[in-house]
């Protein structure tokens, strides 16, 4: 089992010293310390995130782009600054190219209902994987419906990785987008992207990766990974609820029709006429979520004084940890054992259904997720309706994938 990025880095992690930086980590639920391992749902937010929001509310809440007023300019350069920031992050060739979303899903249906609309006609075909989250789906399929092009899946074998010679066989010329996770949500794959754009293009097809699960855990360059479109949530990287990020090539982005219209979206409005805004205001009607957007700034500031490479060097040894000690309890059936995996580990342990092992895991302070993760199809192909679920984020530590350990050994006596 390896990663993306599994340098051993892990000396001067002071995993410590970062859970302090947490405040909800402290704390008792039914009388028992907080072991929290579901951050493939959503991570915990740094008190730097925290306080830049608050921040932000306390002494510089405004509208942007529209006030000449201080608080408004204060507040657009911090709502800009973030977009900069983002792109630095992510390697992105102008920061216009980063658009604004409310997350990961919406980022995906602008994709879908923009360049979709206006690329996709009858008879062309989408190629979706196995392991998609049901956000890389269902726009797909809507789109399909509406145009008369088909879906195809991509399979996946019993580990849970992608079927490469599949791939490259289910790429026609007909084929119009390639829409890929890069880590499975449900299984932890970590898909070989690269080979993926890199083919995709040597036949002309566009690629959208959805990052939702990979943001927090793997260093990406969209510019070395040439995608065409990369979407992801900020909630996943220890920043706030309600934003993301759409990344798309400029030229792409330029060529697209608007998704939503409204105000800050426009150059120019008449009854007879209205003209767009350049990138990446084209794509932000409407007020933005701005504490949202300057608390992603502050996640990625944060994450980035750590470093994802040593986040996911540390995340790695969680889960050769955790998989070594779940994979001794005989009832446990790891869903999703791929050679490239992320932090996260899904099982299934005999019988017992995973909503009721959630539930007694809960009561011993760990809360994990339980149930068909937004990725039905990949229950489906391993013929379960649903795993339970431990996510790993960079203030987890072994000592809690003991206690996990111990509570699904209750689990086990309380249905003996
Ligand atoms: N997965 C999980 O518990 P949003 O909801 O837009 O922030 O992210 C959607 C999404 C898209 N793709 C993948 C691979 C994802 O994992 C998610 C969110 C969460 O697994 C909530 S269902």
């Amino acid at each position: 089992m390896a990663t993306a990025h599994a340098e051993s880095t892990t000396q001067t992690y002071d995993v410590l010293k970062y859970r302090k930086d947490f405040p909800i980590l402290n704390q008792k639920v039914h009388g028992v310390p907080l072991v929290y391992l579901d951050n493939a749902a959503t991570t915990q937010k740094p008190l730097s995130v925290i306080e830049a929001e608050n921040k932000y509310y306390r002494e510089y809440n405004a509208n942007i782009h529209r006030g000449v007023h201080l608080l408004s300019q204060q507040a657009t350069k911090a709502y800009e600054d973030a977009r900069v920031k983002i792109q630095k992050f992510i390697n992105a060739a102008n920061s216009a190219e980063i658009i604004y979303t409310r997350g990961t899903t919406e980022g995906i249906n602008l994709v879908a209902q923009t360049w979709g609309r206006k690329n996709v006609q009858a008879g062309d075909e989408i190629l979706v994987s196995a392991m998609e989250h049901h956000s890389n789906i269902v726009p797909w399929q809507m789109l399909c419906e509406e145009k008369g092009a088909k879906l195809k899946v991509i399979p996946i074998n019993d580990a849970g990785e992608l079927l490469m010679d599949e791939f490259k066989k289910l790429v026609t010329s007909k084929t119009k987008l390639v829409a890929v996770t890069h880590v499975s949500n449900a299984l932890g794959t970590i898909n070989p992207i690269a080979d993926i754009i890199q083919y995709a293009h040597s036949k002309g097809v566009l690629v959208l990766i959805d990052g939702a699960q990979s943001i927090p855990h793997i260093k990406v360059d969209v510019q070395a990974l040439d995608c065409d479109f990369y979407a992801f949530s900020g909630h996943k990287i220890y920043a706030p609820t309600g934003i993301g990020v759409l990344y798309g090539k400029y030229k792409l982005l330029d060529a697209m029709p608007p998704y939503q219209g409204g105000g800050d979206m426009i150059a120019s409005v008449t009854f007879e006429k209205t003209t767009y805004a350049k990138l990446p205001n084209k794509f932000e009607a409407g007020t933005p979520h701005i504490a949202g957007v300057i608390g992603l700034g502050a996640a990625l500031d944060y994450v980035s004084a750590i470093g994802v490479d040593r986040i996911a060097a540390h995340e790695h040894e969680l889960l050769v940890y955790g998989t070594q000690a779940l994979s001794k309890i005989k009832e446990i059936r790891i869903i999703g054992t791929a050679a490239m995996k992320a932090g996260v580990i899904s099982f299934t342990l005999g019988e017992i259904h995973p909503h009721d092992i959630g539930t007694i895991l809960d009561k011993q302070g760990v809360a994990i997720r339980a149930g068909h993760h937004c990725a039905q199809p990949v229950m489906e192909r391993f013929d379960i309706p649903a795993t339970a679920r431990a996510s790993f984020g960079l203030y987890n530590v072994k000592e809690e994938i003991d206690v996990l350990v111990t509570a699904i050994q209750k689990t086990l006596e309380v249905f003996a």
